[in-house]
């Protein structure tokens, strides 16, 4: 069993896996170089041979536990139909949702479409070491909704009329993502993904009286359909703040990886029966060596007798150094 499976299944304390979400990726001058030269994102994630690539990148640089294989929440949407353009500084941009196109998807033109991405899964579990894990990962309806239904006004505000104008088709459009989310699960899992994570990056964002419907349980019904089917899952619903209690509680998921809002030792004290992942925020990795490592440690101290995997509480941003990056996986790896 890896050390990263060794964690979240049998909940043992004493292994202590590290990997960073958004490991591959724009930080890396190797991924850059490829992304310079492959302009078309959706294409490059598409493109299984570049995509294992670039997944293997800091497996090769680092001594991680897991690679997260290099695709995007994202390419679910675009699977359904949806245009998905990327455009420099300034994120995704979707073409406008239609309800009664979606409801013309079926399971075999998903599939066909996303294939390249179940074929880079198994060519990347031909090349990564055996005690290393691959992890697969979707998007959670209510984020993939937030980009779908284009509802941000701006980087941390939702625009509320649309909200509650679109209610009904929302509700409509989680309910039939959810099918398709289970079935990128199962595919990836098939493929050779021996872990999913989940992102809820919008978590945050919904209101609270809307938590339930849009957060607690389609995260409830998706983590259902990886534990039926045997399939190691993480969390990630981010700035849940306290709620992330109801979450635990709701939705059960083998690990709840923490963003760094979150106050470890609160962490600690009120998720006691679950496996943890991540917290430290990733702009400490700007800080001078002494308070990185000082960063580093508490989290480790705080987690020392529980089943903790090492990593951010949000994706690596492009500025990280990676010969910092190298220090603090040596540091957790060297922590007794
Ligand atoms: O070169 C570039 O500009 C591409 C940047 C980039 C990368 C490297 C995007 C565009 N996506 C990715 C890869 C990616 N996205 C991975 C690969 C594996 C790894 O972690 O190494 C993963 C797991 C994701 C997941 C993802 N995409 C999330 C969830 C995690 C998070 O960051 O909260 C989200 C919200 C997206 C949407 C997305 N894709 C890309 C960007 C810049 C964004 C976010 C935009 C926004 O803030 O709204």
């Amino acid at each position: 069993m890896s050390k990263l499976t060794n964690c979240l299944l049998k909940k043992d304390p004493s292994c202590r896996p590290v990997w960073f979400m958004r490991q591959a990726g724009r930080y890396l001058p190797e991924f850059r170089e490829i992304r310079q030269k492959n302009k078309d994102f959706i294409k490059l994630c598409l493109n299984s041979n570049l995509s294992s690539e670039i997944t293997l990148q800091p497996i090769q640089r680092f001594n991680l536990d897991a690679a997260i294989i290099f695709s995007d929440i994202l390419m679910v949407p675009y699977g359904l139909g949806q245009e998905v353009k990327f455009i420099k500084d300034e994120g995704p941009i979707l073409s406008p949702f239609n309800l009664e196109i979606f409801k013309k998807n079926n399971f075999d033109k998903f599939k066909d479409k996303l294939n390249p991405i179940y074929e880079a899964i198994k060519l990347t579990r031909k090349n990564l070491d055996k005690q290393k894990s691959l992890i697969g990962f979707i998007g959670a309806p209510w984020t993939l909704i937030v980009y779908m239904f284009g509802l941000k006004k701006n980087k941390e505000e939702l625009d509320l009329n649309i909200l509650k104008q679109k209610e009904e088709e929302i509700r409509e459009t989680i309910n039939l993502l959810i099918e398709y989310l289970c079935l990128h699960i199962e595919l990836q899992f098939k493929a050779g993904a021996e872990v999913i994570q989940i992102f809820d990056s919008w978590a945050g964002l919904i209101p609270e009286a809307k938590l339930s419907d849009y957060c607690f349980e389609p995260n409830k019904k998706i983590v259902q359909f990886c534990k039926n089917n045997k399939i190691p899952v993480i969390c990630f619903p981010r700035n849940l703040n306290k709620n992330y209690l109801k979450f635990a509680d709701i939705v059960k998921p083998d690990c709840l990886s923490l963003d760094y809002k979150i106050d470890p030792t609160w962490a600690k004290e009120n998720l006691k029966n679950y496996c943890l992942q991540g917290g430290m925020d990733p702009k400490i990795l700007f800080e001078k060596e002494d308070i990185i490592f000082k960063e580093v440690d508490k989290y480790l101290t705080i987690f020392k007798d529980r089943p903790y995997i090492f990593n951010l509480g949000h994706g690596l941003l492009p500025q990280t150094n990676p010969d910092v990056l190298q220090k603090v996986i040596e540091r957790v790896n060297n922590f007794k």
